[in-house]
């Protein structure tokens, strides 16, 4: 999964992904997009990991790109923006980082701390660039259908749904009312429009704004997770071994770690949920879309169990954990075999059988 966050100068990006991976925050003002990959917390796999004593445990990860800040109030700024932009439409999702901290030592954008004026800068942003490709591709198919090739219906059928994602854009509708089927899905897929992409947002908090809640409700749609981080005070946390970070979360009042509530909303936004599997010696949790049946969930792990599936011996995580083990499940009868149609549930522990 490939997130990239997102934001106005300054905002937080760098010091929010430095806190979730460990890694050493690039100086401000960088002109490169950074990467880093970010483990996601699971207790279920930090349990099972002490009843399975296994070689290796493997978590998912999230695989986050960290671009410049925004500066949409020049000229200059806004090419920049757009050029970054562009090179990011092969990411899963956004990961919008809002400033709300206050802070005399780092000038805010505009000159004001308001996080919802800098949402809406940046959807407007993402949909202005949206508007520029589908004006590219316009532009582009309208010479094309005159020439009498082969794939001459196909691109006249491209050029209309272009021309609906226009017409969409320019009534303020999100362009995914405009896309009416499958094949329309199919024609736009791989031009990565960014206002299809699910969104995460992201408020960096000051410290005395822990427990601060935001409405977001009047900008996006109310399914949009919304996070509240203090990127300052998790970055000074993750440097604290567990021990001394345990004791600080508790005297702070914080029951999560930034790591942990920024997967959890990562995964919520897309839908995905997990299953778990112990092969050989080998603990690893696989992030699979909601609705998944088993032979695709097979297909993660391997293509050749794909190939030969032909039950998937299931159980569930929480039954586990109430029951001890697994000769327990067996006598509780609490061990189902499911064939290749089961739609897997987050928390099912996986054994696949099949034969190649
Ligand atoms: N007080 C306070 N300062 C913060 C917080 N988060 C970041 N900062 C400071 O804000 C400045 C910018 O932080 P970065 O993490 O580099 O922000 P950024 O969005 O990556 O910046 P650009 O990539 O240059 O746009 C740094 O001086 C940070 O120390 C916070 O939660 N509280
Ligand atoms: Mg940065």
């Amino acid at each position: 999964m490939k997130v990239a966050l997102l934001g106005l100068l300054q905002s937080g990006k760098s010091t929010i992904l430095a806190s979730l991976s460990g890694k050493a925050i690039p100086p401000v003002g960088s002109t490169k997009i950074e990467e880093a990959i970010v483990p996601v917390p699971d207790e279920r796999l930090d349990w099972l990991t002490e009843h399975y004593k296994p070689k290796k445990t493997t978590y998912a990860t999230i695989d986050c790109l960290d671009l410049p800040g925004f500066n949409f109030t020049d000229e200059h700024g806004r090419a920049a923006a757009r050029r970054l932009i562009n090179q990011i439409r092969i990411v899963d999702m956004f990961v919008l980082v809002l400033r709300a901290f206050e802070d005399p030592a780092v000038p805010p954008y505009r000159n004001t701390v308001n996080p919802d004026r800098d949402l809406a800068e940046l959807r407007t942003e993402l949909l202005l660039a949206d508007l520029e490709l589908v004006a590219t591709r316009i532009e582009k198919l309208e010479k094309q259908v005159h020439k009498p090739t082969k794939t001459q219906a196909h691109d006249k059928a491209k050029l209309a749904l272009q021309k609906k994602l226009q017409e969409a854009i320019e009534s303020e509708r999100p362009i995914s009312s405009a896309i009416e089927t499958d094949a329309e899905r199919e024609m736009i897929k791989s031009l990565g429009f960014l206002t299809l992409k699910p969104i995460v947002v992201a408020v960096n908090v000051g410290e005395d704004q822990l427990n601060k809640k935001f409405d977001f409700t009047d900008r996006v749609d109310s399914t949009v997770p919304v996070t509240t981080i203090c990127a300052k005070l998790e970055y000074e946390l993750v440097q604290l071994d567990a021990d001394s970070r345990a004791e600080f979360m508790a005297d702070l009042g914080i029951t999560e770690s930034a790591a942990s509530k920024f997967a959890g909303s990562c995964h919520s936004a897309l839908g995905l949920i997990s299953f778990l599997t112990v092969v050989s010696d080998e603990l690893r949790a696989w992030p699979i879309k909601q609705g998944t049946v088993a032979l695709d969930a097979a297909g993660k792990v391997h293509t050749d169990i794909k190939r030969g599936f032909i039950r998937a011996e299931t159980f569930a995580f929480d039954d586990l954990k109430e029951l001890g083990s697994e000769k327990a499940l067996k006598a509780a009868g609490k061990i189902r075999l499911e064939g290749k149609d089961y739609v897997v549930q987050d928390g099912d522990i996986i054994r696949f059988r099949f034969n190649v």
